[in-house]
């Protein structure tokens, strides 16, 4: 049996593609809430083939819980947050996943580490822990890899990457894994796994304040950013992405900085990359004045921010540009502009909504912030309204852009 310690974004798909692959699974969570409402037949996020997952992962008998189970092989995918100031990691919720295992398991037992660490995280804090507590354990790094709006194709498809301290436990879970992965599996060692990850998310993390920084230069020389980056990618070996109102989600606007906090000196391509995304959403806010002025909009009131999420079709709000910018205006003591996303159904700011035609209805200015299918397929009500479309969704004439 495998026990999967926390239900969140990873821990879940990874559970129920486990289960509903006939592996024995049982899903710890310590949030006894969350393991309600799963254990009451509801998913706790949304996400593109999730709830079809969920259900026969059901019928293969996967079991919810608070309890850690006595077993032989764990995954552990908890948060791994970080500290704003000093931009290190914090491994608390790895730490204590680790110690509430190593209370009830087996000697000899598996114990495979999901979360994304920054190098050397599993040296630094894990092994002690192991150490201390004197059991026989086999560890193994795992990162996930999988993109939200894409989580179960991915998780199907994705190669991976398994560091182990010993090529035969590395075999095995690569066994395991090979019961739904359909990808490559890379067999190496702890901190090369741990390295590989937080790099993979730095490429984009680097290539994103790239199109953000050429975002810019276009502005204030009255250039077609998006026309530019079009021509460019013409050439066969240039793949420039799309500017942006800044980097959200919990892993491309993270991940980088456990690299800038371990090593200052070292990371200064790194560093202003992330200093770069991180001022898109003030840049936003100047766009935004910009028009108004131009537009004689002397009413910030009228002027409503369309998205909330990090991305577009997703219900993550985490690190969003859009939270982003509302926390820049607070911090300028500025009252909140409106703000409406078809997938944040609970009130999560100040001066949201909850149905688009009435958001509509109470402002003369849209800041598309997030390109969700619903504005794509609905541009008709954005008739008569001025509109700042930050994603690049629609190139009608008068449509503003970064
Ligand atoms: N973004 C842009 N311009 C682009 C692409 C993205 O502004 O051209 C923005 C998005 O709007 C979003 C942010 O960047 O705010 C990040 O979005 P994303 O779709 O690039 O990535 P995530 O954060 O959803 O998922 C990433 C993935 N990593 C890589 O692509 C290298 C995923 O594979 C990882 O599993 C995930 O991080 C993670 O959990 O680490």
């Amino acid at each position: 049996m495998v026990n999967v310690i926390g239900l969140g974004y990873i821990g879940l798909p990874t559970a129920l593609m486990l289960a509903s692959h006939g592996v024995d699974v049982i899903g710890t969570d310590y949030n006894a809430g969350l393991v309600d409402t799963l254990n009451a037949g509801k998913t706790t996020f949304k996400e593109k083939g999730l709830d079809e997952l969920f259900s026969s992962a059901l019928k293969a008998g996967i079991k919810f819980t608070t309890e850690y189970q006595e077993t032989d092989t764990y995954i552990i995918s908890v948060p791994t947050p970080y500290d704003a100031f000093s931009k290190k990691i914090d491994a608390k919720y790895v730490v204590s996943a680790v110690k509430s295992v190593l209370d009830v398991c087996r000697n000899g037992a598996v114990l495979v580490i999901e979360s994304t660490v920054s190098p050397g995280t599993i040296d630094k804090f894990v092994r002690p822990v192991i150490k201390q507590m004197g059991k026989e354990i086999h560890l193994i790094h795992a990162p996930e890899r999988i993109i939200p709006g894409n989580m179960v194709y991915e998780l199907l498809h994705n190669n991976r990457t398994i560091g182990a301290d010993e090529a035969a436990y590395g075999e095995k879970i690569k066994t395991l894994y090979s019961s739904f992965c359909q990808g490559n599996i890379v067999v190496t060692d702890i901190r090369t796994a741990e390295m590989t990850k937080v790099v993979e998310n730095t490429f984009r993390a680097v290539n994103i304040a790239f199109a953000n920084e050429l975002a810019k230069i276009c502005r204030y020389a009255d250039m077609d950013v998006y026309e530019i980056v079009r021509i460019c990618n013409m050439h066969p070996r240039v793949n420039i992405l799309q500017p942006g109102p800044g980097v959200g989600g919990h892993c491309i606007s993270v991940d980088p900085w456990f690299l800038v906090g371990d090593y200052p000196g070292l990371t200064k391509v790194i560093g202003e990359s992330m200093k770069i995304n991180d001022s898109m959403p003030d840049f936003v806010l100047h766009r935004i004045e910009q028009i108004m002025e131009k537009e004689g909009i002397a009413d910030i009131s009228r002027v409503g921010l369309y998205g909330l999420t990090y991305k577009e079709n997703v219900d993550d709000c985490r690190e969003s540009p859009t939270l982003q910018l509302l926390s820049s205006q607070h911090r300028h003591l500025a009252p909140n502009l409106k703000t409406y996303d078809p997938y944040v159904v609970n009130d999560m700011v100040e001066g949201q909504y909850h149905d688009f035609d009435q958001f509509l209805h109470d402002v003369d200015m849209v800041v598309i912030m997030v390109g969700h299918d619903e504005i794509k397929n609905n541009f008709a009500k954005l008739q008569g309204k001025i509109v700042l479309d930050t994603r690049h969704i629609f190139t009608q004439n008068h449509v503003y852009h970064i």
